[in-house]
């Protein structure tokens, strides 16, 4: 039974956002760019880029994080104007801190922060008031954070690790509504972890619909049990029509966190031939935004939503 898919091929079109702790240094740390435009990793990948022990990067932004400007209304809006249905935002990214509240570390946004807001409560209620599908990104193989202690001698423990996935998981899953998308990223070889994963969204959210990079890459498409769609790398669209749930995702400069020095914008006209083209060929996108350390979506952001939103008056399906 897919009636659970229904509602995610009719979207077709939704907002990708990547924020956290990495939005505040947009890039750089001491003085150096590790940005994508350096022919480095992303800007939400710093802390890896730059080798930052994980104390240490804790010590430095956690503090530091008070969005004041964040108005979950203003960004729900923004995403309905341009026409499209679902969020999708990292709730924990691979720097491992939690953007909502959470009884299993205290590296989120209400402990360790002077902001003490549940950002994944205000955007997924406003989801709700608004009429969009609300869902979250969870990285959750890779954690820098939790395996930068494991490495310490003794403390080594994966089960220790698989057990905060697991109630990171049931009060994502609980507490904040329904959660039409769990998207899972850069998943690990072990399939057992992952089925796991896989039916406890299932057993507390039927209606969830399931990233594939629950699973790696390499795990082949027959044992990917739960995964609902297959998620194609960034920006890529097969040559012909899919009959199968696939999307794309894109982000509109290099970088998919916040990044001070990418000015690499994508044009509103790239962005709307491109989502015409995942149209055609069957293929949902997920555009997506990094908004800024005072918790706004930056002006070329909005701009380009705007653009878009005017193309999907006029050539989009409602
Ligand atoms: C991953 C993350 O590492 C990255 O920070 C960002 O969140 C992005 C959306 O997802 O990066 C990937 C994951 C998979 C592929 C490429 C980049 N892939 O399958 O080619």
């Amino acid at each position: 039974d897919d009636s659970h898919m229904e509602w995610w091929r009719d979207a077709r079109f939704g907002m990708f956002i990547h924020w956290g702790l990495y939005s505040i240094q947009g890039g750089d740390w001491k003085g150096k760019d590790y940005g994508k435009e350096q022919g480095g990793a992303s800007a939400e990948w710093l802390m890896n880029s730059a080798k930052i022990p994980g104390p240490e990067y804790r010590k430095a932004l956690a503090p530091q994080f008070n969005p004041t400007d964040f108005d979950a209304a203003e960004w729900v809006s923004t995403a309905k104007e341009a026409g499209m249905k679902y969020v999708v935002i990292t709730s924990k990214h691979h720097d491992g801190f939690c953007l909502f509240d959470t009884e299993a570390t205290d590296y989120n946004v209400m402990d360790a922060t002077p902001f003490k807001r549940d950002i994944i409560k205000e955007l997924s209620e406003e989801c709700a008031k608004q009429g969009l599908k609300f869902g979250v990104y969870y990285s959750q193989f890779k954690d820098w954070y939790h395996r930068s202690f494991q490495r310490k001698p003794g403390i080594l423990n994966n089960e220790e690790y698989l057990d905060l996935v697991e109630k990171n998981l049931d009060e994502l899953l609980s507490n904040y509504g329904d959660m039409a998308v769990l998207w899972f990223d850069v998943g690990g070889n072990n399939v057992i972890e992952a089925d796991q994963q896989g039916a406890r969204v299932r057993e507390l959210q039927p209606n969830a619909v399931i990233c594939s990079r629950l699973y790696s890459r390499k795990v082949p498409e027959g044992k990917r049990k739960y995964a609902d769609f297959e998620s194609l790398p960034d920006r890529m669209l097969p040559t012909e029509r899919m009959t199968q749930d696939t999307e794309t995702c894109m982000t509109m400069r290099h970088n998919w966190g916040f990044d001070r020095n990418d000015d690499h914008w994508k044009s509103s006209k790239d962005i709307i031939e491109f989502l015409a083209l995942c149209g055609a060929r069957g293929v949902n996108l997920l555009l997506n935004v990094g908004p800024n350390p005072e918790g706004n979506l930056l002006p070329e952001e909005t701009e380009r939503l705007q653009e878009v939103g005017q193309w999907m008056k006029t050539n989009g399906e409602s």
